[in-house]
């Protein structure tokens, strides 16, 4: 049951995300109501993921891979730090509305892919670091969540 109430509120999340009508509301509506939906999510996700509790570490980047893998990112404005093997970028949004709509959608995959990124948020601007600490550097996941977060930043 908690499991299809959750998928419901998943999609009333999406819809209310993505609803001409809403967006004209007043942002304050409409964070309010992104808010409450996003902890039902999470609370969802937070169940999908530790029902799977055997969860593999992740593969370090090679490397003799990591130029191939990492170029594309890198074109798109991602650097990778000079002092800790990670990789960064900064979002700017219309307003916080638009970014915290995109930081739900990238906490859905974080919670089902077991993996969160380091952000920080303040009104229209994200700062994001992606790292995998289990390897204590860069992998696949973080390519994979980089690359999500590019094609759902519009
Ligand atoms: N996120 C990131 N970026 N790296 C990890 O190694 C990681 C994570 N590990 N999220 C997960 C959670 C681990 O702590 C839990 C216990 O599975």
């Amino acid at each position: 049951m908690l499991r299809s109430q959750s998928v419901y509120n998943v999609g009333r999340l999406i819809a209310i995300h993505f609803h001409p009508d809403r967006v004209a509301q007043s942002a304050r509506a409409s964070i309010n109501a992104t808010t409450s939906c996003a902890s039902r999510v999470v609370r969802f996700a937070s169940v999908s993921a530790s029902s799977s509790s055997k969860r593999k570490m992740a593969d370090k980047l090679k490397q003799e891979e990591r130029e191939g893998l990492l170029q594309p990112l890198l074109q798109t404005g991602w650097k990778v730090q000079s002092d800790r093997d990670a990789i960064e970028k900064e979002f700017k949004f219309k307003d916080f509305n638009e970014a915290f709509g995109f930081m739900t959608r990238v906490a859905l995959l974080a919670e089902k892919m077991d993996h969160h990124p380091e952000w920080f948020n303040v009104y229209n601007k994200l700062q994001v670091v992606l790292s995998s600490h289990d390897v204590n550097g860069l992998s696949k996941r973080d390519l994979r969540m980089a690359t999500f977060m590019d094609k759902n930043f519009t």
